[in-house]
């Protein structure tokens, strides 16, 4: 199986987050991508390739302009305002605030173009989201053209930004352009599965109500941990979409049997689907010592999560999401990754 991945991806490197009521040091780090590949040329598990530039249109095809324009234009008008370092928003239109005007202060458009606070955005973030992009969308040319398989070791990552909005460390949504590059390059139907800790509460939204990309996502229940806000089990899509949104909301503690049974489910409905290509939100944030995760699965159980996804059958793109155990990172992922290529 082949890896994409560009070093222009470590470009965004944040020193702090908010978090916990605190600035904390940040944990969504160049370091998590150096040691997956780093794993990956140690185990000879495949080549890494750089990706293709495919500019500025697959990202259209998911994200709102005037998202993408603020993406660009944020470090020039950050700097305008006076500032430097990271930014960090304070202020949402929430309920009864006005979304239109758009604010023309760069305070105003960041609280308008995010959920969290705790996302630090700088100079290079939106050089580094598109290099991350564009190995997600190398991964699925690849795929569309014949591989078995193909592992875009995306960072930053994905699943929580929304057609018009950043926020848990993601600002594009790497599955989600995937998935639409696909659909354009002729797939009928597309399942993603999101296995992260978090629910992936950008790519339900992207798809919601849309029959074509059936999405799922197995997570930490909302109720008790990030998003907070999305990720219900009742959330089954609408419109033509009813019926197309899956999630699978799990007790904090979760360990591998309860987490495999609700994989088992999610499987069965992605069979229903007959996709011609899945996609994996590979989050490695599950994993039992994970600083910002409550569920317990082991090393051992991505290796089992590989060959699970495997019993699929279907051309897949793992597309990496979460997973801050950064001395675990490489050899879980490579474990489900070579889990999916040996089974
Ligand atoms: C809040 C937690 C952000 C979650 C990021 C993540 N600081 N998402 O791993 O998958
Ligand atoms: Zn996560």
């Amino acid at each position: 199986m082949k890896t994409i991945f560009s070093t222009g991806q470590l470009a965004h490197n944040p020193t702090h987050e908010i978090s916990d009521g605190a600035l904390q040091p940040a944990v969504e780090i160049p370091a998590r991508a150096e040691m997956v590949r780093d794993r990956i040329l140690q185990t000879a598990f495949g080549a890494v390739l750089e990706p293709d530039d495919f500019g500025m249109a697959p990202l259209q095809r998911v994200h709102d302009a005037d998202y993408l324009a603020f993406l660009e234009s944020f470090w020039t008008r950050w700097t305008n305002a006076g500032r430097s370092g990271e930014a960090f928003p304070f202020v949402w239109p929430v309920r009864g605030l006005r979304k239109d005007p758009a604010p023309d202060h760069i305070d105003g458009l960041l609280g308008r173009y995010s959920f969290d606070a705790g996302t630090p955005m700088g100079e290079h973030t939106f050089a580094a989201a598109r290099a991350s992009a564009n190995s997600a969308l190398t991964a699925a040319r690849l795929v569309a053209g014949g591989e078995a398989s193909a592992f875009a070791l995306c960072r930053p990552p994905g699943h929580h930004a929304a057609a018009d909005y950043y926020g848990g460390y993601c600002f594009l949504n790497n599955a989600a352009i995937a998935a639409q590059w696909l659909r354009d390059a002729g797939a009928e139907r597309v399942a993603v599965l999101d296995v992260d800790y978090h629910h992936g509460n950008g790519t339900q939204s992207i798809f919601y109500e849309r029959d074509d990309v059936l999405f799922l996502s197995i997570h930490a229940d909302p109720r008790e941990e990030y998003p907070y806000f999305l990720g219900h089990a009742d959330e089954t899509g609408t419109g033509a979409g009813d019926g197309f949104n899956a999630n699978f909301p799990l007790e904090l503690g979760a360990d591998w049997r309860i987490w495999s049974a609700a994989l088992d489910v999610a499987l069965k409905r992605i069979e229903a689907h007959r996709p011609d290509t899945l996609i994996v939100s590979l989050g490695l944030d599950p994993y039992q010592n994970d600083p910002i995760s409550k569920f317990r699965l082991t090393g051992e159980d991505f290796t089992r999560m590989g060959a699970a996804l495997a019993r699929a059958g279907l051309p897949t793109v793992f597309v990496m999401e979460g997973g801050y155990a950064v001395d675990a990172l490489g050899v879980n992922c490579v474990n489900a990754l070579a889990g999916f290529a040996n089974a």
